[in-house]
Order: structure tokens, then sequence, then C-alpha cells
């Protein structure tokens, strides 16, 4: 029955919050005030020479995946390649690993393969029936 004193302060403190959030949306909308330049020193651009640096590709194709147990390593990057007229899809099953999206006929895209090694299957969307599982080392 005694009034809790954490209740009466978590008022005060909901208001402060949305004051908070108000101004800084306030802020973020009327952005004419120049942003904080933060000189980043230019890293070297070219990337990391990577020793055995393929790009690991990945075609669609008759409504199959080729190949369809493609091998790749944790964290590369994969170029999906669509060869037929409809739209295709590399999405993980089991949780949200990786997702190409869709894929329109004769377009690509690129997904991340997973840090963590292991084997993970995937599905295009729309076509059930066009599974793969990607083999991350
Ligand atoms: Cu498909």
């Amino acid at each position: 029955m005694s009034p809790s004193p954490r209740r009466r302060r978590a008022v005060p403190l909901a208001l402060g919050a949305a004051a908070v959030l108000l101004l800084a949306t306030a802020c973020a909308d009327g952005n004419d005030e120049p942003a904080a330049t933060s000189p980043s020193p230019a890293t070297s651009a070219s990337s990391p020479a990577s020793p055995t640096a393929e790009t690991k590709t990945i075609t669609m194709e008759d409504f199959a995946f080729s190949p369809a147990n493609p091998e790749v390593r944790a964290g590369e990057k994969i170029t999906v390649v669509n060869k037929d007229s409809a739209a295709h899809t590399v999405t993980a099953t089991e949780g949200d690993a990786f997702d190409t999206g869709s894929i329109a006929g004769g377009k690509s895209g690129t997904f991340t393969a997973p840090s963590e090694p292991g084997e993970y299957d995937f599905v295009c969307t729309f076509h059930p029936n066009m599974t793969g599982t990607l083999i991350v080392r």
C-alpha cells in the first residue's frame, strides 16, 4: 500500500527521456548546423592482400543453384548471378544468417557468408524446390 519511491521517480524520468527524444528529433530534422568534421586519416584504399582472393559465385539457372553446395570462407562476399528470367533469392533457411533478397532475372546480387564456420542450408523463397547448402570454412 505504501507508494514506492521508485514509481514516483519513474514518471519524471520518462518525461525527461521523451523530451530528450524530441530535442534529438528536432535537431536531426533541422540540421543546418555544420556537422562536426572528423578528419579521418585516409586509410589506404587498397584492400588487404588476401592469398586466394577468388570471388565465389553462385549461379541460378534453370531453377537450380550451381554449385548447390558452395564452399566459402567465413565472412566471404559471395556474388550471386541469376541467369533465369524469373527472380530468385539465396536465403538462409534458419535464422537470418544471410539473404540476398529478390534478384531479378538477368541480374546479380551479393551476400556475405556467416562468420561462423558450419553448414547453412539455403533456399529460394520464391521456389522452395531450389535448395542448397553453404559450407563455411
Ligand atoms: Cu527462385
